[in-house]
């Protein structure tokens, strides 16, 4: 197997509109803001090249960077925002919806969730909208160094009790990383 070198990364572009003609496999992350999307980014490509905002829900935009020649990560804007208006909730749902239906080549999609959290309606509405358009999809759990062993048990059943495969992962103690950087390597050259 050949391996992909995580660090030779580029950014692409941030996409007001979804980019569906990429022409190389895709991985998307999603998740609600504050997941810790950025942070795994950063931590899988080893530098600091995924954005992060301050103002968390004011962009609205698809942050695409490519891995060598081989494939894409994309970062997907978060959703779950407090304070934000029915009109910005639809350009999101259409932004995102539209990628992840139309794109050419998308892979997998990650569903990040924080690990301390149990899974919310607008996770179980992904889950379902993503079953029902045929788009293959994973969870990751992060911030799972904020966990002692007696919560990260409990967590753990839980998502267990889910029947969708999950990886554990941590950007500070970067536990589950290396496994997750193993899995896309196996979906790109399988
Ligand atoms: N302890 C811990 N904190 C994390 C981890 N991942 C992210 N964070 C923190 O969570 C906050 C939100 O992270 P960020 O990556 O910007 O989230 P995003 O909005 O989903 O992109 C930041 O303060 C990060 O430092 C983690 O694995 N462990
Ligand atoms: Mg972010």
């Amino acid at each position: 197997m050949k391996d992909i070198n995580f660090a030779d990364v580029e950014f692409v572009s941030s996409f007001s509109k979804a980019p569906l003609r990429l022409p190389l496999f895709q991985f998307a992350f999603a998740g609600r803001s504050n997941v810790g999307k950025s942070s795994l980014i950063n931590t899988m490509l080893e530098r600091k090249i995924a954005k992060t905002s301050k103002k968390p829900g004011k962009t609205r935009l698809i942050n695409v960077y490519k891995i060598g020649n081989i494939c894409y990560l994309v970062d997907l804007p978060g959703y779950g925002y407090a304070n934000i208006s029915k009109k910005m909730q639809n350009e999101w749902k259409e932004l995102v919806e539209d990628y992840l239906k139309f794109s050419n080549l998308l892979k997998k999609v990650f569903i990040l969730i924080d690990m301390r959290r149990d899974v919310r309606n607008q996770e179980k509405e992904l889950f379902f909208w993503l079953n029902y358009h045929h788009i293959s999809f994973d969870i990751v759990l992060t911030k799972c160094d904020k966990l002692n062993r007696k919560e990260y048990s409990i967590q753990l059943k839980k998502f267990e009790s889910l029947n969708i495969p999950f990886f554990i992962t941590s950007s500070k103690t970067k536990q589950g990383i290396k496994e997750l950087k193993n899995y896309i390597e196996k979906l790109v050259f399988n």
